[in-house]
């Protein structure tokens, strides 16, 4: 807890290394999230020696989003078995009351499952494993791997992370009465290389109202759009209409449906830094906070931090309106911190910048801009001077807000250690952040100048019309660690 880099109040191991999050399902009331996990991989497990162990699912609970229990790992690989260097990700079904788990084996990548009869505590690998155990015959496919399951009428699909050479991503759809035998339907849609990447790795395919959504990873690039469109007949005839999250570290998302019929999704917080840094830390990578995905009224996905965070805030700051002069900085007195959550509201300013500078050290020299630019509807994160160590990412991220004219600019930002999530007009923008100051606590209201108009002077200045920041709980207190056995 020592190390101000680690989250305070975002999930994570007890150290070591993490990826996807997998299997999210909420049983019983009980909220359960698994995540690709590599354990020892920084902290060195004990007579591993030089072969550190592969992908297993790590395995944590919730009953309120916000505090989790760390359970024992689920799934390990199996030397000779079918997964006998890693378990890869994939999703968590109820099978008519047996909470079943279908994930990819690795190396060479097959389809396996595993079932559960005691809560989810510990998991039996089916003795069928594989149950698929080779990608379509005749698919020139440079990957095929992660499973999205659902139940339709009266059988079960699974969607799997796949490519098709010199076409792009791909999922071949099948079917199965019992989870065990498969059948191959065909391709349930693909995508274009030039446009969504070569393979769709992590495909989360899943209904918000009368569309269906698809996000999936455009591997090899870092980004993870997503599409909307109609299913049926076992076809997805999806739109691409943007990116999950317009920051630079947010990754692999998954959803689970809870019981308030509520669409609650978690992503990976990738490292913005070295491996070296990572191993020297002991710990890499961390889940973002739940959301709450949605479609507004153009069809485009929307995210809004889960209500339930709120349980987080301790001390309030309710700051009141500051008029904000072109090219113009104030310094919010008072307030400071690396674990804060701000709302600001600011007029609209038709040709003008305003924003938020967070992280910041007394002089300047560290901090993060959260800005948003009125006449392009551009919000941006910028990196550049996040932190003085200059191995680690500063880049600058970004994207439309589609926010609807003459509204207020309305940004909702949360900070926590090395971890920077913005919501804004039901648009995300994660990224992560290193600053190396202890000062750079600061945070600072700004407007830069207008571009001249082309026609007619600016109307209405830029101003902050609210802005109210809450300090933020811990939920670790350093003493957590991972269960070996149940
Ligand atoms: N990470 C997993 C794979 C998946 C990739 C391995 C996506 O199953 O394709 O940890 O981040």
């Amino acid at each position: 807890m020592s190390d101000p880099q680690r989250p305070r109040y975002h999930f994570l191991p007890p150290s070591d290394w993490m990826n996807d999050p997998n299997g999210l399902i909420q049983w019983a009331g009980r909220f359960h999230l698994f995540y690709q996990f590599s354990p020892g991989m920084f902290s060195g497990l004990p007579n591993q020696g030089a072969t550190l162990p592969g992908a297993h699912w790590g395995h944590a609970v919730s009953d309120d989003l916000v505090h989790w229990e760390h359970l024992p790992i689920a799934l390990a690989p199996t030397p000779g078995g079918a997964d006998p260097t890693g378990c890869y990700s994939g999703c968590a079904v109820d099978h008519a009351g047996v909470p079943t788990l279908i994930y990819t084996g690795v190396m060479p990548q097959k389809a396996c499952i595993a079932t559960s009869d005691d809560d989810l505590l510990t998991w039996t690998k089916h003795p069928a494993n594989p149950v698929i155990p080779a990608p379509p015959e005749g698919l020139e496919v440079p990957g095929w791997r992660d499973h999205c399951a659902w139940r339709d009428d009266d059988a079960w699909y699974q969607v799997i992370g796949c490519g098709v050479r010199g076409v792009g991503g791909a999922l071949p759809l099948y079917r199965s009465p019992d989870l065990v035998r498969w059948e191959y339907l065909g391709l349930m849609c693909t995508g274009d290389a030039n446009l969504t990447g070569s393979m769709w790795e992590v495909p989360e395919f899943f209904p918000l109202g009368d569309q269906h959504v698809l996000m999936v990873h455009a591997h090899p690039e870092w980004w993870f759009p997503y599409f909307v469109g109609s299913y049926d007949d076992h076809r997805y005839h999806g739109e691409f209409r943007g990116r999950v999250d317009l920051g630079a570290h947010y990754a692999a998302p998954q959803t689970l449906l809870d019981s308030q019929g509520r669409r609650l999704a978690w992503g990976w917080i990738r490292e913005g830094r070295t491996r070296a840094a990572q191993a020297e830390a002991g710990w890499s990578g961390l889940m973002s906070l739940p959301r709450v995905m949605g479609l507004d009224s153009n069809g485009r996905l929307t995210s809004e931090p889960a209500p339930e965070v709120r349980a987080l805030r301790r001390a309030h700051h309710a700051v009141g309106a500051i008029a904000l002069a072109h090219d113009s900085t104030h310094q919010i007195q008072g307030v400071a911190g690396a674990q804060l959550e701000i709302v600001a509201e600011f007029t609209p300013a038709p040709n003008g910048t305003v924003g938020l500078a967070v992280r910041r050290s007394p002089d300047g020299v560290e901090e993060t801009r959260i800005e948003y630019n009125f006449a392009d509807d551009r919000l941006t994160i910028d990196c550049e001077q996040s932190s003085l160590d200059l191995s680690t990412d500063r880049p600058n991220s970004g994207g439309p807000l589609h926010r609807p004219p003459h509204t207020p600019l309305r940004l909702h930002v949360f900070l926590d250690a090395s971890v920077l999530e913005v919501f804004a007009h039901g648009r995300a923008a994660t990224s992560r952040i290193y600053p190396t100051r202890s000062d750079s606590l600061g945070l600072h209201v700004f407007s830069r100048k207008a571009r001249p108009s082309a026609t007619f002077d600016v109307i209405g200045q830029p101003g902050l019309t609210s802005l109210d920041v809450w300090e933020l709980a811990a939920i670790w207190d350093g003493t957590e660690s991972v269960p070996v056995h149940a």
